[in-house]
């Protein structure tokens, strides 16, 4: 059966009635699912704030790959490196605004490589530590050593200890593991990172828009960020929990000097030098970013987080009460699981998204599209599951 029912040529020789494209295209739209229905509990994504959204559309056609031709959307994602870059402990630090937490931890690594230098280099990161990681090691022929992790899901530093060898060009901690909400001791990597001379890469792709807000809402909460000496590098996604539209990460360097490792000569653009690992690039992106971190401020972004996380913890209770063993959250993803029945099997049967951990548990993101009322609606049919 054709995918949609647009005739299936590759592209037709004359162009189709606008009314055709358009209900073709609103016909592949509803076979998508919706963040507003609340079904979604599996994604780190959500409804981009409106103020995002807009200038995204006013710059669509900015290009950051060739930043002369566009200054004043340059000047945007200046100003929002340094707005993320303060907000993660350190106003100076330098990066870009980039595709999403893949393309920055490839960047990452890509530095490290290129600064340690050494020969087989290998890195030294959590089992938890996200997939992309994988990515960025088959591409940079780097060799990856898996640290263990506790049963909290955070990385026990003492493996990561014993895994440094001379070869090791980076280690990688993470503040919000993608099936936990997890986040390993930075501190102690740090201070391990530093005794061996290693640079200590961290991914705070979901947890770098959580954290520092949890912890302005009274939460205990570890350092992750440039506020510890040794973190050299920080991935941090705009399109989770910063409510941008979707492509938005961020990659952050402590020092300027870190960038000039990857850098290449761009010689008939506008500026002779790129560190990117994208040529052509969104000013959209950047634009939008700027756009949200501007219309929300710390207070907006600090109210989300404290909705999202008061939605993680009522939720985590009313589990409790129906005999579900509920894992204690580090944020506002919440994995459980009952000893009588395969709760995700029976959640995806009824419509529900949500993703299993490798341990076989539920797992759910309270990202802000998850309303209230959603999860009574989610609560009666597990308290009906469980009766
Ligand atoms: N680092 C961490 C800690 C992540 O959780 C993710 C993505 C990445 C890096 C990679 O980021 P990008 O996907 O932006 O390149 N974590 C989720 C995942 O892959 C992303 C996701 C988002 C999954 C929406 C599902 C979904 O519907 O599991």
């Amino acid at each position: 059966m054709p995918l949609l029912t647009l005739p299936q040529h590759p592209v037709q020789e004359k162009g189709l009635p606008k009314g055709e494209v358009e209900r073709a295209l609103q016909e592949a739209r509803q076979r998508d699912m919706s963040y507003a229905s609340g079904r979604i509990l599996s994604s780190m994504c959500t409804i981009p704030h409106e103020a995002a959204v807009k200038a995204f559309v006013d710059f669509l056609s900015t290009n950051l790959g060739d930043p002369g031709l566009f200054q004043g959307t340059k000047q945007l994602e200046r100003q929002a490196i340094a707005d993320i870059a303060t907000l993660l402990g350190c106003g100076g630090a330098k990066g870009f605004i980039v595709s999403g937490g893949t393309e920055a931890n490839i960047t990452a690594l890509w530095v490290a490589r290129e600064l340690a230098g050494v020969q087989k280099p290998e890195v030294v990161l959590p089992e938890t530590a996200h997939f992309s990681f994988e990515k960025a090691a088959r591409m940079l022929r780097l060799r990856l050593v898996y640290a263990r992790t506790l049963d909290d899901s955070s990385v026990d530093v003492e493996d990561v200890r014993r895994k440094l060898t001379a070869r090791t060009a980076a280690v990688v901690g993470v503040a919000g593991n993608t099936e936990y909400g997890g986040v390993d001791d930075i501190e102690a990597l740090s201070e391990i990172a530093q005794e061996h001379g290693t640079y200590l890469h961290v991914d705070a792709a979901f947890g770098g828009f959580v954290l520092p807000f949890l912890r302005e809402l009274g939460y205990r909460v570890r350092d992750f960020d440039f506020s510890v000496p040794g973190v050299c590098s920080i991935t941090v996604d705009p399109h989770k929990m910063g409510l941008a539209p979707i492509p938005a990460g961020c990659i952050l360097f402590r020092g300027e000097e870190m960038l000039e490792a990857v850098q290449v000569e761009s010689p008939y653009l506008s500026m002779p030098v790129q560190c990117t690992l994208l040529g052509t690039r969104s000013g959209a992106s950047a634009a939008a970013v700027f756009a949200v971190l501007k219309s929300l401020g710390r207070e907006g972004y600090r109210r989300v987080v404290e909705e999202c996380m008061r939605n993680t913890l009522m939720l985590r209770e009313r589990l409790l009460s129906l005999g579900f063993r509920v894992r204690e959250p580090w944020m506002n993803i919440l994995v459980f699981e009952h000893p009588a029945f395969d709760v995700v099997a029976e959640l995806r049967q009824r419509g529900w998204a949500v993703s299993r951990t490798r341990a076989g548990e539920a797992r759910l993101v309270l990202m802000p599209h998850v309303r209230r009322e959603h999860l009574e609606e989610l609560l009666s049919l597990l308290e009906e599951l469980t009766s």
